[in-house]
């Protein structure tokens, strides 16, 4: 058996220059994603299940359980001072650490501190999405937004932990992705899938079809084709919508398929944020031998231009993305 710390200090090793300093970080990581899934498993039984009463900088309902998942992570990060920020979907700004703006830390992080937690009081699969980057400003100068906005394909290590039937932590660094699942009754992360790979062939397709008559041409047509008859391409495929991203990436990442959620008439650059969550995925899809995209581009190749921009996002097994983006070329 391998443990999550065994696995990323023998990695270090791969690297002469490494200080340490991103071991660090994922055990911090580690460490929140530990504190989080203790209280999704207790959370039918103390009273953090429903909304917090506050929205966010997007309007969007804040539950309980974000902010506080918000805040273990934020404190686990601070605590290693090796992070001289973080970017979070339930942050209105930037958040720079320590007393003197803590312009020490050589990394950056973004995050999603619990995704798709509108799942969460009827006990659905909920998840934690990472996204970490090298500063750009100088150490010894304050961080600013600019750390923050740099295009995927600079990231330096990026994943999630799913809290799900299992809870696993699912990670890469840019060699490859590897998935851990947790022991609790010896509070550790285990090395369960090494070197995860899309598979060759899949058939499921995830999408909020109840947004059908909201979404643009290409997505209409690529649903169609999904559901029509054809022994050749193992068609009609398998509809699968959970309504959390990671669970339904990581399902897909595990068995074959693609996720999509596009423009909408109500979420005109859609719904999902390219810095918390559409870069990291990217970034593990790649890695996985997969691919991701805007409909008609890279996602890792897109210029973030504010913190809590939004993306249509096409992601999972390349030949379904380039079929799908075959129809939203088609289409315009
Ligand atoms: P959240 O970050 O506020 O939880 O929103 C993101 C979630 C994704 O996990 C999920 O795929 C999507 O929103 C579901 O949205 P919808 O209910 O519109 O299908
Ligand atoms: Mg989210």
């Amino acid at each position: 058996m391998k443990t999550l710390g065994e696995f990323i200090i023998e990695k270090q090793h791969q690297f002469p220059h490494a200080t340490g300093e991103l071991t660090a970080l994922l055990s911090a990581i580690k460490l929140g994603a530990k504190i989080i899934n203790r209280d999704i498993n207790k959370a039918g039984l103390i009273d953090i299940l429903g909304e917090s009463g506050q929205s966010n900088i997007q309007g969007e309902k804040q539950m309980k359980l974000d902010a506080f998942a918000n805040e273990a992570l934020k404190a686990a990060l601070e605590a290693r001072g090796v992070v001289a920020g973080i970017a979070s979907e339930e942050e209105d700004h930037l958040v720079i650490f320590g007393k003197d703006k803590a312009t020490h830390g050589k990394y950056v992080v973004l995050m999603d501190p619990l995704d798709g937690s509108s799942n969460i009081d009827v006990n659905v699969s909920v998840g934690t999405i990472f996204s970490i980057y090298h500063r750009i400003t100088p150490i010894g100068t304050p961080i600013t937004e600019e750390d923050f906005l740099q295009s995927g394909h600079k990231q330096v290590a990026a994943g999630y932990i799913i809290y799900g039937s299992s809870t696993m932590l699912v990670y890469t660094t840019g060699c490859g992705v590897n998935a851990f699942t947790y022991d609790p009754s010896i509070g550790v992360f285990c090395l369960s899938h090494e070197n995860v790979q899309f598979p060759s062939t899949g058939n499921m397709y995830s999408i909020n079809e109840g947004y059908y008559s909201k979404f643009p041409l290409g997505v209409k047509k690529y649903i169609k084709y999904c559901q029509e008859e054809d022994d050749a391409t193992n068609r009609p495929y398998t509809s699968r919508y959970i309504g959390s991203l990671v669970s339904d990436f990581h399902r897909n990442l595990l068995k074959g398929g693609i996720y999509i959620y596009p423009s909408t008439a109500q979420y005109p650059m859609g719904k999902l944020r390219l810095l918390y969550e559409a870069n990291p995925i990217a970034l593990l899809a790649e890695q996985a031998g997969g691919k991701a995209s805007n409909g008609t581009k890279r996602i890792l190749d897109i210029e973030p231009r504010k913190l809590h921009e939004r993306t249509p996002l096409f992601v999972g097994m390349e030949s379904m993305v380039n079929d799908a983006e075959k129809f939203m070329a088609e289409s315009i």
